[in-house]
């Protein structure tokens, strides 16, 4: 017997593509011996629908034969399809409901149409990576990959996630937090206090998961619209003291059994390219489209020491946020060879071909052995 799970992609938010080819990377990874895969997406209203219903029936994924129907007209000729059509109308909507401490997968009238053993979420963004997702898997009492609620939540709040990071050893950058009642009521006492920062600073939404919302201050006189400018994003605001230093990145991974978290080589984005400012930071854009000029550089060229402290430290804020399966942490190496951690994601980019997957690779776990280790950690009792 295979276990079900169910893969939740898609969602509200700009990531929502990201999301897809994340899912398709997972699918197509994911092995049919032990798990069998139902793709549900989350379109841009929200709605909950069957996915890979215009697939070919002998599709890993396919849920034609799941829902009694047969296959839709397709373009597709192969089975492993290289994409997920497009969430269209026609799809069915579902729901998961928990009966008899069992989650199940029901359509708008109610029929059944999995069990649900574990879910796969892959979703970035409000309601997906912040916690509440997870939350209502709790309360179906269904298993699920990756974080929980807290460590969801914490990862997404640059605040509180440096504030677990200092109480765990770890050193962070300068920052000011602006919550909503300072800025409306106390401006000039918090405009002083980020005056005492070294420029340039980043001004960032306190949570959010992707760069929306970030602007780069060179100039005090820049400052105030930049926060105004996060501000549309949330009301919660964090401003940080741009650290010099070289972008170095860690895989973190759950051990089976009660095992102690394993590190990947420290990564880097080694840029080819002329635009080499020192403060450079990917944007929207950039960040996920695969320039050919940036490549990963992993184990990064690090002193052994080095190598070694970033690996620790990655392991040590996995745990001060009290995450599980996995995360990528990031950190800034900078020339008088100090370690400064910038964040942790819980929710970290996942295709084949992203950071956290490739860095893994190299340490020698394949992509199809994290999904089959997510799986089983989230199947553990816990
Ligand atoms: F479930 C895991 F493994 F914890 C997990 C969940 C989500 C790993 C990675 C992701 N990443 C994403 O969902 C995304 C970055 C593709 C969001 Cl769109």
């Amino acid at each position: 017997m295979t276990k079900t799970v169910l893969v939740l992609f898609g969602g509200q938010s700009p990531e929502h593509p990201v999301s897809i080819v994340t899912a398709v990377g997972v699918l197509n990874a994911l092995d049919t011996d032990h798990y069998t895969p139902i793709p549900v997406g989350i379109n841009q209203q929200g709605d909950w629908v069957l996915a890979g219903q215009h697939q070919p029936a002998d599709a890993p994924w396919s849920v034609a034969t799941l829902i009694n129907q047969p296959p839709a007209e397709t373009t597709h000729t192969t089975a492993l399809s290289e994409e997920l059509p497009e969430v269209s109308a026609t799809d069915t909507p579902v729901a998961l409901r928990a009966v008899n401490s069992h989650a199940q997968l029901i359509d708008v009238e109610g029929k059944v149409i999995a069990d649900i053993d574990v879910v796969f979420p892959l979703l970035h963004g409000p309601n997906g990576e912040d916690g509440t997702v997870q939350g209502m898997f709790e309360t179906l009492g269904v298993p699920y990959v990756g974080a929980g609620v807290l460590a969801s939540a914490v990862g997404m709040d640059k605040h509180f996630m440096k504030i677990a990071f200092q109480h765990a050893g770890l050193s962070v950058g300068p920052w000011v937090t602006i919550n909503d009642a300072d800025w409306r009521n106390n401006k000039t006492q918090v405009l002083n206090r980020i005056a005492a920062l070294d420029l340039p600073l980043f001004v960032k939404p306190a949570r959010g998961g992707s760069s929306l919302g970030i602007r780069r201050v060179t100039m005090l006189s820049e400052l105030e619209a930049a926060i105004e400018y996060a501000r549309e994003y949330d009301s919660k605001v964090v401003v940080e003291q741009g650290i010099l230093g070289r972008e170095i990145e860690c895989g973190v991974l759950d051990g089976l059994n009660g095992a102690a978290p394993s590190a990947s080589y420290p990564g880097e984005i080694v840029v080819t390219g002329e635009d080499n400012d020192e403060f450079q930071f990917y944007d929207f854009t950039s960040k996920y489209q695969s320039a050919d000029s940036a490549e990963l550089s992993c184990p990064a060229q690090l002193p052994e020491e080095a190598t070694e402290l970033v690996r620790q430290q990655a392991v040590t804020a996995f745990q001060a946020v009290d995450a599980a399966g996995l995360s990528r942490v990031d950190f800034f190496y900078t020339d008088d060879g100090e370690l400064i951690i910038n964040e942790i994601n819980t929710m970290p980019g996942f295709t084949p071909i992203s950071m956290y997957p490739q860095m893994w690779q190299r340490t020698g776990v394949e992509y199809s052995v994290l999904i089959d280790t997510l799986l089983e950690l989230a199947l553990e009792s816990r």
